[in-house]
Order: C-alpha cells, then structure tokens, then sequence
C-alpha cells in the first residue's frame, strides 16, 4: 500500500529525539528559503522581516553559514538612503494583496528613499543585525573571509546604527525611540495601551485586514489596535517618513530596543576589529548606551527596565519582557536585581513554559493574546543568554528545555500559553525553528 502524499503544509509530527527536532527545524527553515532570504511563515507572514532576519540568521548559520549571509545582504538590499532598515522587504512572488499594510500602502519609493526596484515599508524593527552577522561569522570565518562577507555588509550596518543614533534619539537622552508599535517588534504589549489611546483610528471600512485569513481571532489584535497601527503608519508615510518633520503620536524609548542595539554595537567593535579597524568607538558607544539605558529606563521599585512615553513624558507602569531583555547586556550593573524579577512571580522563568511576554500577575494579561502574556522564543531566547551571562545556568537549562519540548509538540509555534504550553498564532515559523537549532548546538 502507497502512504498518502503528505500536504506541504502539513504540521510536523512532533520531535521525540534532539535529531529528529532538528531535522524538523531545518525542514522548517528550507520550506521558508525563497532563494534569497526566509519568509517567516508562508502564510501569516510572506514577506522578509528585518528583525526576523537576524534571529534566523543565529539558526540559519548551523545549516549553511553562505545562507545566513544572504539572509543579511537581501536585507541590506533593502536599506534606505538615510540608513534605515525598513521593517519589510517586500517579496516580489507574494501576490501584493496577500498581507497588509503591502507595498501599496507603503508606496516607499515616492513617499520615502527606499531602494529602486525593492518595494519595503517605512518604519523599523529592533536592531539584532550586527550581532547576527557576527555569530554568521563566527560560524565559519574561513567561509566567511572566503566571501568577503564582514566587508560587505559593515558599511551598511554602521550606517543603520548612525540612523538610529542620528534621527531617533527623540528623546535627547541617548537612546532611540520607537514611532509605532510595530517598531519594536511586540506589537501588542500593553505597554502601548495607553500611549495609543491618545491616536484616532483610522476608519474601520478603510483597509482589509489579512491577518485574519490565517490566524485565529482571539490571538491576534483587536480592530481598533489596527486601527491606530495604520494611523500611525499613515500619518509618518504622508510626511515623507522623515523623522524631524512628523508630528508623531507615539513616540516610546523600549528597553528591548536599545539593548538589542547594545548588544549589536559590541558586535560592531567585534567586526570592526576583525577587519584590521580600530573598535574603540563602538565600545564607547556601547558602554554610553549601557549608561544612558540604566539611567532613563531602570525602575529600581519595578527591579525591572520599563518603557518611557515621551509625549506623555513618564514611565509606563506595565511590566513586560522587553524590560527583561537587558539581561542579555554584558556588565550590566544592575543584573542580580533584574535577575530576581526574572525568576520571580511576575515571570517565574523556568517555571513555566517559555518566557511570558507580559507580567503574569498584571491586570492585562492573556495566555494566548499576541504581546500580551504568551511565550516567544526569540525572547526566551535573549532570556537564556542574560541567565547564562549573569550566573543562572541551572535557570537556563530548564528555559532550554521548555523551549525544545514547546517546539517539538506546538510544531514551531509562533508562541506559546505560558501555563499550558498549548501553541499559539502560526506554525512552522521560522525564528521559533531558528533559535531551537541555536540552542541545539550547545549543551546548555
Ligand atoms: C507586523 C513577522 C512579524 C514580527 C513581529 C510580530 C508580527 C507583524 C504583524 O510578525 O508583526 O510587523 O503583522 O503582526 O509582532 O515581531 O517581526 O514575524
């Protein structure tokens, strides 16, 4: 008897061995390669996504170390003229329609200075770039040196960061700012509840969701979030995305953010030096921005980083992953503190599945609502680093086993209900398969 052709989007049968989970991973990974770059899900998501990217560049590099190259220079083939990294580049198979906002909103090319020919959006996502393209390096520098690779693509990622320190620093505190929601890549946290109640939706009749067509309700945001999302979008597009010229209605310093460039300008120092430059300088600026993060964002009654509205000109009181990523931060002065909120009831991490991206104790919390208590593996993954870096290898050991196990019986998920483990959102999604074949490659 012939078996049944198995469809292409067929869930994967869950992993019962470490090889059999990475087989599964990369099987996820190569079903996502479009030639040049990974979708993050073919269906939810079928476009590049920068700070994807780089997290599946950090897997990536385990399968084939020329791919995740390509992965950063499609990126960078999407630049802006003023350096920014736009959010999307716009895959030119996917059928305009298949997500929303698409290049026809965007209109990047006459509103913006995107590229010719590469369609992208025009807002940004947190910067993991250079630690991405340093781990690809450090996977197999001969091949690496072979193509040049750290060459090629520093110029564009010193330029990336010259944005962000040069356009977006709205604050005037050392640190950049996040203008939408979107920007800092957990779209829905309620951190951005109430800086977002000040936007006026734009009319519900006037845009089609597409995010619907793929993932279930109750995972997802709510209309009038979208509402405001495509405001916001809308209101920066019309004023030509420039950044000194548009009346922004949200304007947040996230913690994630500037860790994640924290961390991608040591990365920097490391690339520089590996060239023959001198790294000093982006030391230095990694040591300021380690200064500047600690002293406008660390809450010291919280134990925890908190976001700053910089309209409404305070903290805002919402306890969420994004302030436990500065775990990751090496010399980091306030770790022990940040530690023990880690592990403590607001997140309880090793205690339950993944790491929660928002208090489980806070008033706005949902296990299975996008941004708004499920698990992410990306952040479990900056997570398990921080507990490595700050002395918690058993913590870590258990993070790494939830996540595995979480991998193996959601399909890849694209989060996760912390209490039950039950999958959320898409399947097969490629940083959930990425980091998995990271934390595969190591003992711990
Ligand atoms: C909007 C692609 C992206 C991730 C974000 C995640 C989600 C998009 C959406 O998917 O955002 O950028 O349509 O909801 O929140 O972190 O980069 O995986």
């Amino acid at each position: 008897m012939t078996a049944a052709p198995v469809a292409a989007d067929a869930p994967a049968a869950p992993a019962a061995t470490d090889a059999d989970l990475r087989r599964a991973a990369v099987r996820v990974l190569l079903g996502n390669w479009t030639g040049s770059s990974t979708l993050p899900s073919r269906t939810l998501y079928p476009h590049q996504w920068s700070w994807d990217s780089a997290f599946i560049m950090l897997g990536l590099r385990h399968i084939s170390p020329y791919r995740a190259q390509r992965e950063l220079e499609s990126m960078l083939g999407a630049q802006w003229a003023d350096g920014r990294l736009p959010h999307i580049a716009f895959h030119p198979a996917t059928p305009p329609g298949a997500y929303f906002p698409g290049p026809d909103f965007w209109r990047s090319a006459s509103a913006g200075s995107a590229p010719p020919g590469v369609p992208t959006s025009g807002i940004v996502q947190p910067p993991v770039h250079a630690l991405a393209a340093w781990e690809t390096h450090r996977a197999d520098p001969v091949a690496s040196r072979r193509r040049g690779f750290l060459e090629r693509v520093r110029p564009g990622l010193a330029a990336w960061h010259r944005y962000l320190a040069d356009r977006r620093d709205l604050g005037g505190r050392g640190l950049a700012a996040v203008v939408h929601p979107w920007e800092s890549g957990m779209d829905n946290s309620p951190a951005w509840d109430a800086p977002l109640a000040r936007v006026e939706p734009a009319a519900a009749g006037s845009f089609r969701r597409r995010d619907l067509d793929h993932a279930d309700v109750a995972d997802r945001p709510t209309d009038l979030d979208y509402g405001r999302y495509v405001r916001l979008a809308a209101d920066y597009r019309d004023h030509g995305y420039d950044d000194r010229a548009t009346p922004f209605g949200f304007a947040v310093e996230d913690p994630s953010f500037n860790a994640l460039l924290v961390l991608s300008e040591h990365a920097l120092a490391d690339i520089t030096a590996e060239l023959g430059g001198d790294p000093a300088p982006h030391r230095e600026r990694a040591a300021a921005l380690t200064e500047a993060l600690v002293g406008a964002l660390w809450d010291p009654g919280a134990g925890l980083f908190l976001c700053r509205d910089l309209i409404g000109g305070a903290p805002i009181r919402e306890y969420g992953v994004a302030g436990l990523v500065p775990l990751a931060v090496p010399g980091l002065p306030v770790a022990a503190d940040l530690l023990r909120t880690a592990l403590g009831e607001r997140f309880r991490v090793g205690g339950v599945h993944l790491v929660p991206s928002y208090d489980l104790t806070g008033p706005a919390f949902e296990p299975g609502r996008y941004w708004r208590g499920p698990g992410w593996f990306n952040m479990s993954w900056l997570v398990h680093l921080g507990l490595l870096r700050h002395g918690a290898p058993a913590q870590a050991a258990a993070l790494r086993a939830s996540m595995l196990a979480a991998a193996a019986r959601t399909g890849f998920a694209e989060y996760v209900d912390p209490y039950s483990g039950e999958g959320r959102g898409t399947r097969d999604f490629s940083w959930t398969a990425a980091t998995v074949l990271d934390l595969l490659s190591r003992e711990v």
